[in-house]
């Protein structure tokens, strides 16, 4: 059943793009957060000296194809037409992006469609228009995001997850170590991180740790 992949690759979902790597080599962040353990991928190229273009391209097919290596599914932000020249497994869109309705219809039924959302009214139509997945968030205060909505905090999660029990769904925002137990027992199949990898000193201790922990919860 396709919900239950889509839960299991929730667990750890790293989120990162070039302007999140700082001084280090993004493809180096990209493969040691897989050697980590990360479940899922998301290639969200935003902010100051995002990539754009033929780079932009050069640089999301290296991401594929570390992510073909590990079996970890590969997700673009926002940008339809870079996920279907290049076959992502799926798109993630905001609120503010494309309709979901109609991203829906130029992907089709078999790459994963996933939504940020904010509150049960926008889980709601977004399960509506047949999101696979919905990120959640932010939970705590995030640096990563300069135009984030306000915090939702974990009582959101428990909501949400009552009223859409089936609906595969990940936290998301200022997500660390100490905070990912509350996050699992709120009732989210994993958590989304950047920063918590990609600025960690040790992108692969970090995510092996969190890996560690939501695999402990899981069981
Ligand atoms: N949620 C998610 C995800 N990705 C985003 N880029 C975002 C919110 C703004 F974790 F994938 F659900
Ligand atoms: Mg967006």
């Amino acid at each position: 059943m396709r919900n239950m992949e889509v839960k299991k690759a929730l667990s750890l979902y790293f989120i990162m793009g070039t302007p999140n790597s700082g001084n280090q080599d993004p493809l180096a962040i990209v493969e040691a957060a897989l050697q980590g353990g990360v479940t899922c991928f998301q290639l969200r190229e935003k902010g100051l000296h995002a990539l754009e273009g033929e780079a932009l391209l050069v640089f999301a097919k290296k991401c594929q194809e570390l992510c073909k290596l590990y079996r970890v599914p590969f997700i673009v932000n926002d940008d339809v037409d870079l996920a279907l020249a290049i076959h992502a497994d799926g798109v993630h869109v905001g609120q503010d992006d494309e309709q979901a309705d109609s991203v829906r219809q130029r992907i089709g039924p078999d790459m994963w469609l996933g939504v940020s959302t904010h509150n049960v009214q926008e889980v709601r139509l977004a399960q509506s228009i047949g999101a696979d997945y919905i990120g959640l968030g932010p939970i705590y205060p995030t640096s990563t995001k300069p135009d984030a909505s306000a915090v939702v905090g974990t009582t959101l999660i428990e909501e949400v997850h009552a009223v859409f029990p089936d609906m595969p769904i990940v936290a998301i925002g200022g997500i660390t170590p100490s905070t990912t137990g509350s996050i699992i027992q709120a009732g989210a199949d994993g958590v989304a991180v950047v920063s918590a990898i990609a600025s960690a000193k040790d992108p692969h201790y970090a995510a092996s740790d969190l890996s560690k922990i939501i695999h402990s919860l899981q069981g």
